[in-house]
């Protein structure tokens, strides 16, 4: 009797506790999937206005976009760390990041290689890159969903003499971002290169910390460096390229559904940010002079010919694969 009455409650009390815990793993299953992304980008800045515009809403049914811009989750560099030890889902990182870890990504740090931001994502989106980003997945845990276009990089001095060559930059101390890669690029450039943060760059330049700094037009607007410069010479020697990075243990919870839904959102973000970053360019120079800036392009030729002659001399070239500069330039 007492064996029977004990083995009934056993069985209510295992059918409650079944209960339980299939209501709990309902409820769990409906939590929205955080994804924290942090950027040294500002909340402004047109790579940031599209992932919140397009990609923040797209997500919307399965998961919460937590965007850190300024650098406040995790310093710039850093990201692609904090995404391998699980403490960070998404960021916007660049080739100069990934050859930190993987050397042959720098061959997409070099100036003058991409011409403009439809090579870019034709190079992204052709099977050129398809072992690199095959590595990144590997070796870092990391998807890397789109290419975001920031613009081309020019130079932004807050000195007065100008730069028409190379040998005009002689002691010129040009901020570059705080990677071995960048600082080549300054050097390339025919600059002394230092090592700035990107949310360190406006103090710098106004304490004359540094002579100048390379953005894109966009970036010199929306940080607004012009009120600490005088002047920005038109080099293009980058088309630079960012990429959005998403940690591959979230992107193996989803369903397919959901990366379905997470990759046409990162391409639509991606796609309305260059639009808008291409416009802002074609309509920035004006504005610069307005603000009292000389604006004006050096001999492009004299850079391009030294930049490229450094880079392919480089001990970075040792690490690029065979034939992918060929195959990156046949791209039309
Ligand atoms: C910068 O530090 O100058 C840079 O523009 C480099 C880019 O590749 C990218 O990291 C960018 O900063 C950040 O996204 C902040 O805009």
């Amino acid at each position: 009797m007492t064996i029977a009455l004990a083995r009934r409650t056993l069985i209510a009390a295992t059918a409650a506790l079944a209960a339980l815990s299939a209501a709990a793993a309902g409820a769990f299953a409906q939590q929205p999937i955080l994804l924290r992304l942090s950027s040294p980008a500002t909340p402004t800045d047109q790579r940031a206005v599209a992932l919140t515009e397009v990609f923040a809403p797209a997500v919307k049914g399965f998961a919460t976009f937590q965007p850190h811009w300024n650098a406040t989750l995790f310093k710039q560099g850093t990201e692609l760390e904090a995404i391998a030890r699980g403490n960070l889902e998404m960021s916007i990182t660049s080739a100069q990041e990934l050859a930190t870890l993987i050397p042959a990504w720098s061959i997409f740090t070099a100036g003058y290689l991409l011409r403009d931001a439809e090579h870019q994502k034709k190079v992204f989106a052709s099977d050129v890159m398809d072992d690199l980003k095959k590595q990144v997945e590997a070796k870092l845990g990391v998807k890397l969903l789109s290419v975001m276009y920031l613009g081309r990089r020019q130079l932004n001095l807050r000195t007065d003499k100008e730069i028409r060559k190379p040998e005009d930059l002689a002691g010129v101390k040009l901020r570059m971002p705080g990677t071995e890669a960048w600082l080549f690029l300054g050097q390339a450039l025919g600059a002394n290169p230092l090592p700035v943060a990107f949310t360190e760059v406006y103090t710098a330049l106004q304490t004359g910390a540094i002579d100048g700094q390379d953005n894109p037009l966009p970036t010199n607007k929306d940080s607004k460096f012009y009120e600490v410069t005088k002047q920005i010479v038109l080099t293009s020697h980058l088309v630079d390229q960012n990429y959005l990075a998403f940690g591959r243990k979230v992107w193996d919870k989803l369903t397919p559904d959901q990366q379905k839904t997470v990759q046409k959102a990162a391409d639509d973000a991606a796609e309305l940010g260059r639009r808008r970053q291409l416009k802002l360019e074609a309509e920035l120079e004006a504005f610069f002079k307005e603000k009292g800036l000389k604006v004006y392009t050096p001999d492009v030729e004299a850079f391009r010919a030294r930049v490229q002659k450094m880079y392919l001399e480089s001990k970075f070239a040792k690490d690029w694969p065979k034939g992918m500069v060929e195959r990156v330039n046949a791209i039309k």
